[in-house]
Formats: structure tokens, sequence, C-alpha cells
């Protein structure tokens, strides 16, 4: 039986404007690998490296919230320059839980053209609290896929970093619209 990760999301629910369908060309400077603080949690433990900021969207309209909130149309895009090598999302479980598997929609599968559009992650790394990781490579798929994750222990949260890209055809914004854990 999955175990799947639910949140309250009433915030989520009063940002849902009617969306651009893209993710636009991000002009936010350059971040340092691994340096930047966490910005952005309205949950107390999620938090992401940077999100996409367009001109004419809310500030929020890409921030990590949209990866738990089972929407395929709406997403996480990450804001540093260029694809967003080393950008970030981390997941916190209020208790250390022994995950099994992660069920991720690596894009933005808001609509066909929209998924093309924008880039989506082809190899992740996955962080677990002790410091181990592992990583894994991803189908360039618009539907959910599922990673077996390879250790017994229990961790207080995962950790996904952006290692490589499919390259968008219209705009190099790096996108996650869902994830999900198993738990053992
Ligand atoms: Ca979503």
């Amino acid at each position: 039986m999955n175990h799947h990760r639910h949140q309250s999301f009433l915030i989520v629910l009063a940002m849902l404007l009617p969306a651009a369908g893209h993710c636009a060309a991000a002009e936010a400077p350059a971040k340092a690998f691994y340096k930047q603080p966490p910005l952005f949690s309205t949950a107390p433990s999620d938090s992401a490296s940077s999100q996409l900021i367009e001109n004419n969207r809310p500030s929020d309209a890409y921030r990590a919230e949209h990866l738990s909130d089972g929407k395929d149309s709406t997403c996480w895009a990450e804001g540093a320059e260029g694809p967003g090598i080393g950008e970030w999302v981390q997941f916190g479980f209020d208790t250390p839980k022994p995950v099994k598997a992660l069920k991720i929609i690596a894009g933005y599968p808001k609509t066909p053209a929209v998924f093309q559009a924008n880039n989506r992650v082809k190899k992740v790394m996955i962080v677990f609290s002790d410091g181990e990781s592992q990583t894994a490579t991803l189908a360039d798929q618009k539907e959910f896929q599922r990673v077996l994750i390879d250790r017994d222990k229990p961790t207080r949260f995962v950790k996904l970093v952006i290692m490589e890209v499919y390259k968008g055809t219209k705009y190099d914004d790096t996108c996650v619209s869902e994830v999900e854990f198993e738990y053992k």
C-alpha cells in the first residue's frame, strides 16, 4: 500500500490563477552551487534552492509546494540561470521515514507543448539526511515514473538535486510537477 504524502494547500488554492502555460526565460542572478539557503517554504520542512520568477506572474507561481498538490498542471521550476544544474528541492518528514520509492513527474505536462517547451529532469541525485545519496536516470515522459530507493535506513528528508536535463525547445527552465513517496 502506498503512503503518499499530503499536505495542506489552502494557500496554493488561493493562487490557482489562470496559468500562462509555460515557464518563461528566467532572469534570476546566477547562484552558487549548493550555497543558497532554503528560500521558499510554506510547509515547515519543504524547501528549494530557487524558484522561477516571471514578470507577469505571481512571484510564487512556480513554488516548491506545487510538487505535492496532486496536479500535473502546476510545477516547481528552478530559478537559476541556465538549466539549473545543482538546483534542488527538499522534502522533510515529521519523523524519519524508511523510504522505499519515489514517484516523480519530472517535467511540466500541463499540455504536450508545454512539456516539450521546458526542460525535464534526466538525471537526479537523491540525497538522504545521513549524507548518503544515489543517482537515477529518468525517462523523458509526461507520466509518473517510479524510482526505487536502494537503502533500508530511515531518513529525515529527501533532497532531489538536478544533475542533467532533457532540453526544452523554448525555455531553459527545468520543471518538476509532482513528487510522491512510498515507505517500507
Ligand atoms: Ca503539481
